[in-house]
């Protein structure tokens, strides 16, 4: 179907829909793979780089977190379309020169979609917002430091927050925090706190560590592996090689999510014939097509009938843990009617589920953003973790908790201290190194990082990668408390829409990325990172920077911290920039775990970081045991009419970055602003497929009516009451102040809409940024009728 209305700013203009895909992979795959990598660098930047990826010798995918087999292990193609498609968006032979900057003034930049803001190419020079300023304009390194460093040191540490995005190296983290915890401050929110911070803060409580507890080994030997939340087909497709792999090896999987990602359904490997021109292989044994925000009932119930089947490891509960019988009397009263009701699932289905926990041996649990990005994801997580207690599925082979991390090296900057609330033993370390007393209490997170800008309490950002303003939640009060701010900088590779949402001055300083050479004093540099399972490796690019003026991170915050704080407790930021060999040092020397780094995280395949669970079944939690924790099932509120809506990822985009508009598995092609609705919803509210929705936030806790406009209904198998469109063209719909209990992560996943019929062609349709003023214009309560027609 074509739309032919107003399309512009939004690239919709060809939007067709076709069914969706139940396979994934295969050879249309590694077409889009090449076709995009060539599309983007050229014949000879693709072979130089593809070769490289993800081998020991090369350069680690700076996509997802996915872990890479063995060295002994890997293939000559040891990526997926998605990694294809990263590399070629950051090897982009493109510019966005300082003349690029003065033809387009920030208005007109922020006209455009995010999609065409990357396709504008890499950034070449640093460049600056003036006070008043209307244009970017080129700006010297120095000059550039000398302004961050006068701004920073007029405010209170407090008074400044530093972003990280999780694709920084260990090396650019670790300086990076060491450099604002000297400036003074643990204002240090991170993506993460977006993302798994649910996960980290129930790990933390139920285990002591907050990490995965298995490695890739484990999930080729497990018995049942169970996908709750995740659509690894769109972002991590390798670890469709790795169930593949366990499924050839006898495991059974269970999926656990409203819809039936492609992914899931069955896989072309494109390393195989049989997935080259054969059926490829079936992965998932049963899909639960579960409500948003069921899963916590679900997993009560299967502990129900686990404890009824005796199904349990009574040794490692004995011996173990701590609360088992609260949780066993708890769920033993779970309620069926109560959880049907929660799930949309039926007793029968659920019973299916637990036969195949009953039956495992050695189950791997793995989840992700469908999990945490709820009001009540920390009580889920636990849930979690209930179950594979039950059954002793942590510190014994071919089973455990598996948390699927998102960026890159997410998990490796947490390690290395980007952590608004680092624990005690770790700024004890760097006192013990660097001499100097940390600040001790916890900084701001990501989300009250926007309310100390909102209320004026925070007056200098600074960003380490990743596009703060558009990943964050309701776009409206973030683009607001950003422009209240003296100072806005990004360390960035390309143009993204928080360069154009500016403090009263702004900085975009151009950094390298991973597929490029770092060169420093003492000659080339390399990097390291950690993936999902907590292992560290090396990584080095091969190519050219984008120009000669593009630093790398680890110069660019060495220098700014030269600027701010100089030589402040004899800090050498020179001899860490020159060699990345010093700032490993002081790494093996600060960091749990990574003694011998330099030897260790250079070898082939790197090395696998301690874990006491997952280890010796130690458990660094209060009671030393690992915990069983009781929660009520609550079942979101959804007023008649209504619907959940949950905000997901397509095919062709990494989070904010949009590398296309086909989101091939879901059978979405030329446009992203659409809405899949169950087909009885549809009805229900007098609408029909094809039609074109505004969506409205119903959210009680303040009188802000939250629009983002003309979305097409796309008829899709989603459960009922459950819709789905995608982030981040619905950022604004989700509250600042709704957020996960003790985790602060957004409720990305589950925000209480309604449709109503698009004010077609109205003035105010445009992109995020555009939709997020019209909540501004409607402060209004929200029980009125928004209707807009
Ligand atoms: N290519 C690519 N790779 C990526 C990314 C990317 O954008 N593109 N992003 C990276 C990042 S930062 C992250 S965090 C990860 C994200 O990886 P995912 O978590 O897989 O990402 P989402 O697209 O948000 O998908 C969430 C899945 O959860 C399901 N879901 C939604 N609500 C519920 C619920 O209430 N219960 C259950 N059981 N399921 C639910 C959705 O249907 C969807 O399949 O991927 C990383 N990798
Ligand atoms: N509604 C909704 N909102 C969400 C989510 C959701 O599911 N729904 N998911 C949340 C999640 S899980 C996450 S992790 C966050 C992501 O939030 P962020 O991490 O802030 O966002 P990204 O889109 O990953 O950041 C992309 C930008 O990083 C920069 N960049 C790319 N490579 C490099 C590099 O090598 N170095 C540097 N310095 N910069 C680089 C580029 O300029 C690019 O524009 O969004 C969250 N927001
Ligand atoms: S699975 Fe993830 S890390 Fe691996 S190649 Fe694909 S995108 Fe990159
Ligand atoms: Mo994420």
């Amino acid at each position: 179907m074509t739309r032919t209305h107003d399309s512009r700013d939004y690239d919709e203009a060809d939007l067709s829909i076709e069914k969706p895909k139940t396979h994934a992979a295969g050879p249309t795959a590694v077409a889009v793979s090449m076709k995009r990598s060539l599309e983007r660098m050229g014949p000879v930047r693709t072979a130089r780089t593809l070769l490289e990826l993800n081998q020991a010798e090369g350069f680690d995918c700076m996509s997802c977190a996915w872990p890479d087999p063995d060295p002994g292990h890997r293939h000559a193609a040891e990526f997926c379309e998605n990694g294809a498609k990263a590399v070629a968006e950051e090897a982009d032979k493109r510019r966005a020169t300082p003349e690029f900057f003065a033809r387009h003034s920030i208005a007109d930049l922020d006209s455009h979609s995010e999609h065409w803001l990357g396709q504008q190419g890499r950034i070449t020079h640093p460049m600056v917002k003036r006070s008043g300023g209307t244009h970017y304009e080129a700006i010297g390194w120095d000059e550039a430091f000398d302004l961050i460093g006068e701004e920073l040191r007029s405010l209170h540490p407090d008074e400044a927050t530093f972003y990280t995005s999780g694709r920084a190296s260990n090396e650019s983290a670790f300086v990076y925090q060491l450099f604002v915890r000297a400036y003074g401050t643990n204002n240090l929110p991170d993506c993460s706190n977006m993302c798994h911070e649910s996960t980290s803060f129930a790990l933390q409580e139920s285990m002591g560590i907050g990490k995965a507890s298995v490695v890739l080994d484990d999930v080729y030997g497990a018995d049942l592996i169970i996908l709750a939340g995740q659509n690894p087909g769109t972002n991590h497709p390798r670890m469709l090689s790795a169930l593949e792999k366990a499924k050839q090896n006898g495991a059974k999987i269970l999926a656990i999510n409203p819809l039936r990602e492609a992914g899931l359904i069955n896989f072309k490997n494109p390393q195989t014939p049989r997935g080259m021109v054969g059926p490829g292989t079936d992965l998932e044994d049963m899909h639960l097509p579960i409500r948003i925000n069921g899963d916590l009932a679900l997993f009560q119930a299967i502990g129900k009938l686990l404890v009824e089947w005796d199904a349990l490891d009574h040794e490692f509960i004995e011996k173990y843990t701590n609360n088992f019988d609260l949780w066993k009397q708890h769920v033993s009263a779970v309620d069926w009617d109560e959880v049907e009701t929660v799930t949309g699932l039926s007793r029968g289905q659920i019973t299916d589920a637990a036969k195949l926990l009953r039956d495992s041996k050695a189950t791997v649990f793995c989840w992700a953003m469908g999990i945490t990005q709820h009001r009540n994801a920390v009580n889920t997580v636990k849930e979690i973790t209930n179950l594979a207690f039950a059954q002793g599925n942590i510190g014994k082979p071919n089973a455990g908790v598996l948390p699927v991390r998102g960026h890159s090296n997410v998990q490796g900057d947490r390690t290395m201290g980007i952590w608004e609330r680092v624990p005690k033993h770790f700024l004890d370390a760097l006192e013990r190194e660097f001499g100097f007393d940390p600040p001790r209490e916890n900084g701001l997170d990501t989300i009250d990082s926007i309310r100390g800008m909102r209320d004026g309490k925070v007056k200098f950002f600074l960003g380490l990668g990743g596009n703060f303003a558009q990943a964050t939640p309701d776009s409206t009060v973030t683009f607001d408390a950003m422009r209240k701010t003296n100072m806005t900088v990004h360390i960035s590779t390309k143009i993204n829409r928080s360069h154009l949402v500016t403090g009263d001055v702004a900085l975009i300083l151009p950094t390298k990325g991973r597929t490029e050479k770092d060169i420093q004093a003492s000659g080339p540099q390399w990097i390291s990172v950690e993936d999902s399972t907590c292992s560290v490796h090396s990584s080095r690019g091969p190519l050219d920077p984008p120009s000669p003026h593009v630093k790398s991170e680890v110069e660019i915050l060495t220098q700014i911290a030269e600027a701010t704080i100089g030589d402040r407790y004899g800090l050498d930021w020179k001899g860490m920039r020159d060699d990345y060999r010093t700032i490993r040092q002081h790494i093996s020397r600060v960091v749990p775990g990574c003694e011998g780094y330099e030897v260790n995280a250079r070898r082939p395949g790197g090395f696998v970081l301690p874990h006491p669970p997952r280890d010796s079944r130690t458990f660094q939690t209060e009671s030393g045991l690992a915990e069983f924790f009781v929660s009520p099932i609550e079942a979101l509120q959804v007023p008649p009419k209504h619907l959940l809506l949950q905000t997901f990822r397509s095919h062709d985009q990494f989070n904010t970055t949009i590398y296309g508009l086909s989101d091939r598995y879901r059978g979405i092609e030329g446009g992203r602003r659409v809405v899949f609705v169950n087909r009885g919803d549809i009805a229900e509210l007098g609408m029909k497929d094809g039609d074109f929705v505004d969506i409205t936030t119903k959210w009680d806790d303040d009188d802000v009516v939250r629009v983002a406009e003309n979305f097409r209904i796309v008829e899709y198998q989603t459960p009922k009451g459950s819709a789905a469109a995608y982030y981040p063209e619905t950022n604004p719909l989700v509250p600042l102040d709704s957020s996960a209990i003790d985790s602060n992560c957004p409720t990305s996943k589950s925000i209480v809409v309604s449709l109503s019929p698009a004010t077609a062609g109205s003035p105010g349709v445009g992109h995020g940024g555009q939709d997020a003023m019209r909540s501004d214009e409607h402060h209004k309560t929200q029980t009125e009728p928004v209707h807009l027609s």
